[in-house]
């Protein structure tokens, strides 16, 4: 079912109802729940594992053993080592950016850390947490931990709400439900919005947020962002400076098991995501696509992974809005990563105890003439 928030099909939105299901190769098999996956200049991959590994994979799908220098992770539920990316000057400095659930005084919150890779590739060096989420909570839920490196350098950071802090999104004296927005040594932005605010944290970017798990930067060099929404309301949002995404008070979800949440869909001071799903597809990892390997008219737009119903969501985007969303059908997966390699293509990450890196090689995308 596809829906756009404050407009309906009537408008002549168009969708394609049927998945097309996509040709996949498997690069590397065996990864113990991947969720990253970043791609080494000399074609090589780097994947991090929940349970709190990172491993370096060769071209021919060969697994490397974990690299040291890794920190203690709080691995259960949905947390651990996440997200991990590559520093945009990883060619001369090897700097890698890495979340991960970061245990402290029996509670635990998502931690952003900067590590440099050995020049053997054997271990992470000069490993710093750079930044710690507050306040800590004990929670395995809701860590967001999608990271997205601006193009002036500063890194984007998503932050769940850990689930039995739903209404900290609201405020602006903790990190539940927000986007931060750093340094690349964890200190705040300078133009973040609410620095020298009395009460708010000037890490800060956006508010209202649930739990995030993709972000990525636009061929526009704007943030897209997509959250899980509760039971429906996945969202897409392009957040904005000091801007308010609504969560908990305005959402197209409703409670586990029924009942309304919230006030409703929509409420003056709050924003309306892009784009959103009733019922929830439960996103994951997101790509915007800048080659041509699927067709011309699939370059541009965004995919992002499914962990729920087996497929990868292409959305075209136009001028800033979702206009249109595809299914490319995955069966049996559930996808964890979706990124765009040097080659063009698009790889994935299959989250099992079995979890698999996949490619999708060049082939026609439906509508995509
Ligand atoms: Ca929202």
């Amino acid at each position: 079912m596809w829906q756009r928030a404050g407009a309906t099909l009537a408008l002549g939105l168009a969708f394609s109802a049927a998945a097309q299901e996509m040709r996949t190769q498997a690069v590397a098999t065996g990864l113990e729940h991947p969720w990253a996956v970043a791609f080494l200049p000399d074609g090589r991959f780097l994947v991090t594992e929940r349970p709190g590994r990172v491993r370096v994979i060769e071209p021919d799908g060969t697994l490397g053993a974990p690299l040291g220098g890794v920190p203690e992770v709080v691995a259960g539920g949905q947390g651990g080592l996440l997200d991990l990316v590559l520093d945009s000057d990883f060619a001369r400095n090897r700097t890698v950016y890495f979340c991960f659930s970061e245990p402290g005084g029996g509670s635990n919150s998502t931690a952003l850390a900067s590590a440099r890779l050995s020049d053997d590739r054997s271990r992470l060096e000069k490993t710093r947490v750079i930044f710690s989420q507050k306040p800590k909570v004990a929670s395995n839920l809701h860590f967001g931990c999608r990271i997205a490196q601006a193009r002036d350098g500063t890194l984007f950071l998503t932050l769940g709400d850990r689930f039995h802090r739903m209404q900290d999104a609201q405020k602006l004296d903790n990190h539940h439900g927000k986007v931060v927005r750093l340094n690349k040594d964890g200190s705040p932005a300078q133009g973040n919005p609410f620095i020298g605010r009395s009460g708010a944290l000037p890490e800060i970017w956006s508010y209202g947020h649930r739990n995030p798990q993709g972000a990525v930067l636009g061929t526009d060099g704007r943030l897209w962002l997509h959250e899980h929404g509760p039971q429906g309301g996945d969202e897409i949002n392009l957040p904005q400076a000091g801007r308010n995404y609504g969560w908990p008070v305005i959402t197209h979800g409703e409670n586990y098991g029924g009942g309304k949440l919230g006030e409703g869909t929509a409420r003056a001071g709050m924003e309306q995501p892009l784009h959103y799903w009733v019922p929830s597809i439960a996103p994951s990892g997101m790509a915007v696509l800048t080659s041509d390997r699927y067709g011309e008219a699939a370059r541009g737009d965004l995919f992002l992974g499914s962990l729920k119903f087996g497929h990868v969501a292409r959305l075209e985007v136009e001028g800033g809005k979702v206009v249109r969303e595809h299914k490319l059908a995955v069966p049996g997966e559930r996808i964890r990563d979706v990124r765009q390699g040097p080659d063009g293509l698009l790889y994935l990450l299959t989250d099992s105890p079995r979890g698999r890196l996949l490619r999708l090689p060049a082939q026609p995308l439906a509508g995509a003439s």
